[in-house]
């Protein structure tokens, strides 16, 4: 399976939960269908005032299972190609401002939420719109804020090119320097690997499975020892073997904030002995799955670390996709990959339309 299809799939979280949510929002909109279909070409009578437009008792919105029935036909016409026959609802305020709160909710942040849109009802405002339709507009306007910041981790001919890998516990920080060193591996470039998390033999020991899939050398230190001694250690192996990239795995103790900026330091410290330029890159892991905490955490660890892009894990199984658009929107910090699944082949360089897609469940 192409990666692309994988992504799509691996996203459905977060693309239905906007999609069941777009459709509901279609689904309510105000009854009046029998009623002259446009009101901008109603007689000139005297218009009747529109407040007791829907006096139909209308049921409990929320969890009344009947909707779908409505849904249905929708979806079928779809099915079919028959696009002129999906449900749709005029994009007044009130439908906007459903939009807005269904963006807020699959963690885009307010202001991006906000924003996307307000741009998304520019030339559409008025207008009658289906879910199919909404749904590409909101990809259009997701890519948008997204392309800039979708770049990969840039290769400088340095060698070896230090690659430091922070975040908090469980982000993901082992597990994507194991992917990336066996996608680099397989690119024919020579990696080294730091053990940098001495706290957990945990982490040294899933870094070692790592590098023997990927045929890379792992240096680990006694469990906690300085990582900065062994940082310096794996990069004057790195300088001997010739290799292309040390990847340096630290650990992610936020509750000790000062502890872990002093440790980092150190570990830059150390390694600019051996080369002013070091590291290369910072990369800053990221798990989708908790929503717009990593907003929160961008900010720590900008003040904590050079901090030169992201990547975000855990895009699988999450309906919280969407923060990664309000972290492009906010930070403008590069994106380089996502993580979306635990295997190696789970990482994927960050493709912004390809993304917006699956994250919205768009055709195309
Ligand atoms: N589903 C999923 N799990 C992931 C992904 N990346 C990492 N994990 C899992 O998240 C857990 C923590 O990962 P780990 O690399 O140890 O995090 P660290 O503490 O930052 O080093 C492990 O169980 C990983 O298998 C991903 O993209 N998708
Ligand atoms: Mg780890």
């Amino acid at each position: 399976m192409s990666f692309f299809s994988k992504l799509r799939q691996r996203l459905t979280k977060s693309s239905s939960k906007l999609e069941e949510g777009l459709e509901a929002i279609i689904d309510e909109a105000p009854a009046p269908e029998e009623a002259p279909a446009d009101p901008p070409e109603a007689p000139l009578t005297a218009p009747p005032a529109p407040a007791q437009v829907a006096p139909m008792p209308v049921a409990d919105p929320t969890p009344a299972p009947e909707p779908k029935a409505e849904a249905k036909p929708g979806f079928l016409a779809r099915a079919l190609g028959r696009t002129d026959t999906a449900p749709r609802r005029v994009l007044d305020d009130a439908m906007l401002e459903s939009l807005e709160e269904l963006l807020i909710q699959s963690d885009m942040g307010i202001e991006t939420s906000l924003k996307v849109a307000a741009n998304l009802a520019e030339g559409r405002f008025g207008k009658k719109l289906s879910t199919a339709e909404i749904q590409t507009a909101l990809a259009a306007e997701v890519a948008n804020i997204i392309e800039p910041v979708a770049r990969p981790m840039p290769l400088y001919p340095k060698k070896p090119q230090v690659v430091l890998v922070v975040g908090v516990n469980g982000s993901g920080k082992t597990t994507t320097i194991g992917k990336l060193a066996s996608q680099f591996r397989a690119a024919g470039k020579s990696v080294v690997i730091a053990a940098g998390d001495t706290f957990r033999a945990a982490a040294v020991e899933q870094l070692q499975v790592w590098g023997e899939r990927a045929g890379v050398p792992v240096l680990t230190a006694p469990q906690g020892s300085d990582p900065a001694s062994l940082a310096y250690e794996a990069m004057a192996k790195a300088e001997a073997d010739g290799a292309d990239l040390l990847m340096i795995d630290t650990a992610g103790r936020l509750q000790n904030r000062s502890d872990l900026m002093e440790e980092l330091a150190k570990i830059v410290r150390v390694i600019r002995k051996k080369d002013p330029d070091a590291p290369h890159n910072t990369l800053l892991v990221l798990d989708a799955t908790t929503g717009q905490n990593a907003v929160s955490q961008v900010e720590i660890f900008q003040k904590i670390a050079d901090v030169s892009g992201l990547v975000m894990t855990k895009l699988d199984g999450t309906a919280k996709g969407g923060v990664l658009v309000s972290l492009a929107d906010r930070f403008g910090l590069p994106i380089h990959a996502v993580g979306v699944g635990e295997s190696i082949d789970d990482l994927a360089p960050f493709d912004p339309e390809e993304f917006a897609r699956a994250l919205t469940g768009a055709e195309g």
